[in-house]
């Protein structure tokens, strides 16, 4: 299987390491190593990317905008076929593509200190900020409703009526518990209709593994390109308070363990107001907290929605995964909640007015 597929890139399978690679919930990827190079493979999921012809031009519309006005920036090329395609599609209709893999770079799990959180958030605020002189017309939504939390919320309702009922019945706690933080979806729709709230390029996925980092620790590039299109700032500071503040990840049944550390919630800030304090509005500003909450909510219940559905989207590897996940993301919440004047005072020592 793998050899029709590098041998489209004018690679022989024979002469290749291939190995699995990364902890995504939804593509596949693997390490491809032939001889002193090395790529990365991924099988786009075309259950989930209904057009990946969609993500090849948006990454070719990046690069090039990038190339032309800020060549210093170092973007990944995706790796071409012979025939010079950016996705192979086998008979099967599977989606493939490859990039290289970046050599001495470093990708990490966990957020393992607060430097790593600052350098993230630069890296993230710093590819929006290149990128906002792009028409953001150019480019597509790979994910239409990705982080549409009012659809998400619809999507809940109908679970909480037509799902498997024994969950239905063993979530009642979680589902009241989703109910009472509606207003984060009320806010949602109040952002939508606000100009103060900009459409920009934003990447959608900005959890800590999907930076690249030198050996001495410094933000290479952003990595993960599927779901870079168009959407509020909210997503992407968002999820990075979501995947930055605690130092147990969504996998932690033992709740307990979750925390909202202010230290990182305040480096987040300052490595993402330092790339795009002059392109945000003060409305938005005043949204950084909001953002961790719409985040964290909106996985909360596109977790408990997968559990009430029999895991149909994200699989389980136990029994009550997505029940475990959506209550570690309900922790999440509150302790975010909780952290809320902290959190503004830090927005604000930034010199930022939150008032
Ligand atoms: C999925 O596949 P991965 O791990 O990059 C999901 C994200 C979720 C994340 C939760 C396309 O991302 O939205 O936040 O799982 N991506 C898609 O771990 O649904
Ligand atoms: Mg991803």
């Amino acid at each position: 299987m793998q050899a029709t597929i590098l041998a489209a890139y004018g690679l022989v399978a024979d002469e290749c390491n291939i190995q699995p690679f990364g902890s995504g919930l939804i593509n596949t990827t693997w390490k491809v190593t032939c001889g002193n190079r090395a790529y990365i493979l991924q099988r786009i999921n075309h259950q989930v990317f209904k057009n990946p012809a969609l993500i090849a031009q948006n990454i070719k519309h990046i690069g090039e905008h990038l190339n032309l006005h800020h060549p210093e920036y170092f973007f990944v090329e995706p790796v071409q076929t012979l025939d010079n395609k950016g996705l192979v599609i086998t008979e099967n209709g599977e989606y493939f593509r490859l990039q290289p893999f970046v050599p001495d770079s470093v990708s990490y799990d966990v957020v393992m200190n607060v430097e790593l959180a600052f350098e993230a958030a630069r890296q993230f605020g710093q590819f929006t900020r290149l990128l906002s002189g792009l028409d953001i017309a150019a480019i597509q939504m790979t994910l239409p409703d990705f982080h549409n939390l009012t659809l998400r919320y619809e999507q809940f309702e109908k679970a909480v009526k037509n799902g498997n009922p024994s969950r239905i019945k063993e979530s009642a706690g979680m589902i009241a518990a989703i109910q009472r933080y509606s207003f984060i979806t009320t806010t949602f729709e109040k952002i939508r209709l606000d100009p103060d709230f900009k459409i920009r390029v934003m990447h959608h996925d900005t959890k800590i593994n999907n930076v690249l980092f030198n050996k001495s620790g410094n933000g290479l590039c952003v990595i993960d390109l599927d779901t870079v299109m168009p959407g509020y700032f909210i997503s992407d500071f968002g999820d990075m308070m979501r995947t930055y503040l605690s130092p147990a990840n969504e996998e932690e049944a033992d709740f307990s363990k979750i925390t909202a550390r202010e230290e990182y919630f305040k480096a987040i800030v300052d490595g993402y107001l330092g790339e795009l304090k002059n392109e945000l509005s003060h409305t938005e500003i005043r949204h950084m907290i909001y953002a961790g909450q719409f985040m964290v909510y909106m996985q909360c219940i596109r977790f408990l929605t997968d559990y009430l559905n029999d895991d149909a989207y994200y699989g389980a590897k136990y029994e009550k995964h997505n029940l475990v996940r959506a209550g570690n993301q309900l922790t999440l919440l509150d302790r975010i909640t909780e952290k809320e004047g902290e959190f503004f005072q830090a927005v604000a020592m930034h010199g930022n007015s939150v008032a």
